[in-house]
Order: C-alpha cells, then sequence, then structure tokens
C-alpha cells in the first residue's frame, strides 16, 4: 500500500526536518501535501526530486489523505486533526494539545509502540525533554525496575522556537559588538518579562504553573508516567524536574538521577542496557573523555548517553547524561518513526470510534 500523506506546519523548524525526515524514512508515499497558514501559502519545498508547493491549511485540505504528520501550534492542531480525522485520515502531532487525553497514545516508538495499536486517528508525539530521557531510562526500566527520576534540563535556545533562536544568535553578536542585548522573546513569548540568553542562564522554559514549578517540568512528570505506566496518577514512579534553557543553538542536555528496584545493579550493567537499547548510543569512556555534547548530535537521530556512574551513597541509584537533537529525536524525526511503526503495524485506518473534538 502507498500513503497519501500531508504535513501541517510543514514551513516551521520541526515542519521542515519532517520533510527531510519523511523522504528519508521507510513510508511508500504516494502524494504529498504540505500544509501551512495562509502566510506561507504558494511557497515551494523540494521532497525527494520534486518541487512540492504549500497550501494554506483547511478542513478540506484533508480530502483523501491517509496520514498526516503534524507540528503546528497546540490550537491549530486543536482545530484542524479532528477535522483530518473525521476525513479518515490518521494523524500523529507534535503540539502538546492531544498528549495527556487518555482517549490518544502518547508514544516513543523504542519505548511504548504497543500503545499504537489503542489509537483513535491521533497519535501524540511527547515533548522533546520527555522523549530523550525515556529513550535513555526505559531499558534500564525494563531490566531493573524504576522507583524515581530526578532531571535537570540543558535545553537549546530552537526549543523555543525559530524567533528565540534568532533572537539568541542576535544577542551573542550584540554582546560580543559591546552593545546592549535585545531581549523580547525569551525565556518565553507567553510570560511578561523577557531577558538575555547569550551568555546566561534562564531557570524558566515555559510559563508558571502550580507549586513554583513550569509548564515544561510538569510536562516532564505527567507525560513520562502517562508512557511509562499507562496511568499519570500512578504513585509507582517518582519524578522531579527542573528545566533550564541554556545557551546553545540546537540539542537539549539532561542530568538524570535515577533509583532503580534492584540494589545490586552496577554501572556496567546499567551502559550494557543503554548500549543494547534502540535509539540510544552509549558513549561513555570517561579515560578518554568520551561523553555526548550537543554540537555532536545535531542532525543525529539517535539520543547519546554517557557519564553513568553509582551514587556511592545510595545504592541502586546512578547519575547520567543524556543529549538528543531537540528537532529530530525530540520532535520530527519521533513523529515520522511513529508513522513508520503505524506502516510497518498495517495501522492506518481510523476506527468507527474515532476521535470527536
Ligand atoms: C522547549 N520542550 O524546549 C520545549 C519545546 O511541548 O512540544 C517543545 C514544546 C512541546 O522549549
Amino acid at each position: 500500500r502507498k500513503y497519501n500523506v500531508a504535513i501541517l506546519g510543514a514551513t516551521g523548524a520541526v515542519g521542515v526536518r519532517m520533510v527531510d525526515q519523511l523522504a528519508k524514512s521507510t513510508i511508500p508515499v504516494k502524494s504529498l501535501k504540505l500544509l501551512a497558514s495562509s502566510k506561507s501559502a504558494g511557497k515551494k519545498m523540494k521532497f525527494k526530486d520534486q518541487q512540492v508547493t504549500v497550501e494554506e491549511a483547511t478542513p478540506d485540505s484533508f480530502n483523501g489523505v491517509d496520514l498526516v504528520l503534524a507540528s503546528p501550534g497546540s490550537s491549530v492542531s486543536a482545530r484542524l486533526l479532528p477535522e483530518a480525522v473525521k476525513r479518515g485520515a490518521v494523524c500523529v502531532d507534535n503540539s502538546s494539545n492531544f498528549r495527556m487525553d487518555p482517549k490518544v497514545p502518547l508514544v516513543i516508538p523504542e519505548v511504548n509502540p504497543e500503545q499504537l495499536k489503542n489509537h483513535k486517528g491521533i497519535v501524540a508525539n511527547p515533548n522533546c525533554s520527555t522523549i530523550q530521557m525515556l529513550v535513555a531510562l526505559n531499558p534500564i526500566r525494563e531490566k531493573f525496575g524504576l522507583k524515581q527520576i530526578i532531571v535537570s534540563t540543558y535545553q537549546a535556545a530552537a526549543g523555543a522556537g525559530h524567533a528565540a533562536l534568532e533572537e539568541f544568535y542576535r544577542q551573542a553578536q550584540e554582546y560580543l559588538d559591546g552593545k546592549p542585548m535585545e531581549h523580547n522573546i525569551l525565556p518565553t513569548g507567553g510570560d511578561k518579562k523577557h531577558y538575555p540568553l547569550a551568555f546566561n542562564l534562564l531557570p524558566q522554559i515555559d510559563v508558571f504553573q502550580e507549586h513554583g514549578y513550569t509548564h515544561e517540568e510538569w510536562k516532564m512528570v505527567h507525560e513520562t508516567k502517562k508512557i511509562m505506566l499507562n496511568d499519570m496518577n500512578s504513585p509507582k514512579i517518582k519524578v522531579n524536574a527542573t528545566c533550564v534553557r541554556v545557551p546553545v543553538p540546537v540539542a537539549h542536555g539532561e542530568t538524570v538521577y535515577f533509583e532503580t528496584d534492584d540494589q545490586n545493579v552496577t554501572a556496567d550493567q546499567i551502559k550494557k542496557a543503554v548500549d543494547d537499547a534502540p535509539g540510544a548510543t552509549l558513549q561513555d569512556d570517561p579515560a578518554h573523555q568520551v561523553y555526548p555534547q550537543p554540537l555532536n548530535a545535531v542532525g543525529k537521530r539517535e539520543t547519546f548517553v554517557g557519564r553513568i556512574r553509582p551514587d556511592l551513597e545510595n545504592k541502586g541509584s546512578f547519575d547520567m547524561w543524556v543529549v538528543a537533537d531537540n528537532l529530530l529525536k525530540g520532535a520530527a524525526w519521533n513523529t515520522v518513526e511513529n508513522a513508520e511503526e503505524l506502516v510497518k503495524r498495517d495501522l492506518v485506518h481510523v476506527p468507527d470510534d474515532y476521535y470527536k473534538a
């Protein structure tokens, strides 16, 4: 079977990468529609050896489409994806809109692909910082169990969007030129005050919510519980996150402290579990100063893991360092990879009890 595919939000930082990842994927594409807002309609983009003209996305754009890869804003996904499903298209959505909806599977193909069969027309992609953490932790959970995760993130400017990345580059030049740094977007366009990111650290990603945690921190907690336990209220795994924006253009880093169920597990066993895991690449050789770095992860599909070491005062607990391209594994590639899995499992069909808004 060949598929009529549409990419919604095709001109954004993630959308452009979705077009590229689709071209490199195993999905047999019969036709491709590139959809975006009216502002981008008429632009031409390359897919394999074709030039495709971007069209304005409307509900009727999805007539005849089998598979939608989506990365517009949340409100556009909320409005248009149920319209696509109604017209018979299965959607993989990178926005945060449907992630915590119990009718929508939240899937990382290396972690919980079996959830794909439960879709009602929509599959959600987790947040980038959740994805890379769980690609690294899942093989450890499967072999040794997990009681608790404490994560601190070092998140790249690109996670805040293309305009934020441009603002960051301008600030770096302004700083070097001895000029005042303009700051109108970061830490987030959604809050009142703005600060420079260049030569700085911002311990705020997205807006503040209850108990002094940011929305990004809550996403890491709730998404992890939904993916790992398929029950966000389960007390079985404790998760605590601190999310920090760092002056790196692309690729997020994370220090992850975790406690396993097994008091006797060794660092070598943890390393082997990670090394054997799909999607994870072990880069862990302190004697030769080998460890993951954002600069080396850009453009790669894998999640890189290193600095695995035991907490010498708490048996069964470990630290590690995890790096991935937030725009690829954290977004475009995870979306296309989910679509590849849907194709492989023959799940590109909208069921009768399909998702309704
Ligand atoms: C960031 N993780 O780095 C965010 C971007 O829920 O998909 C992705 C937001 C999301 O700012």
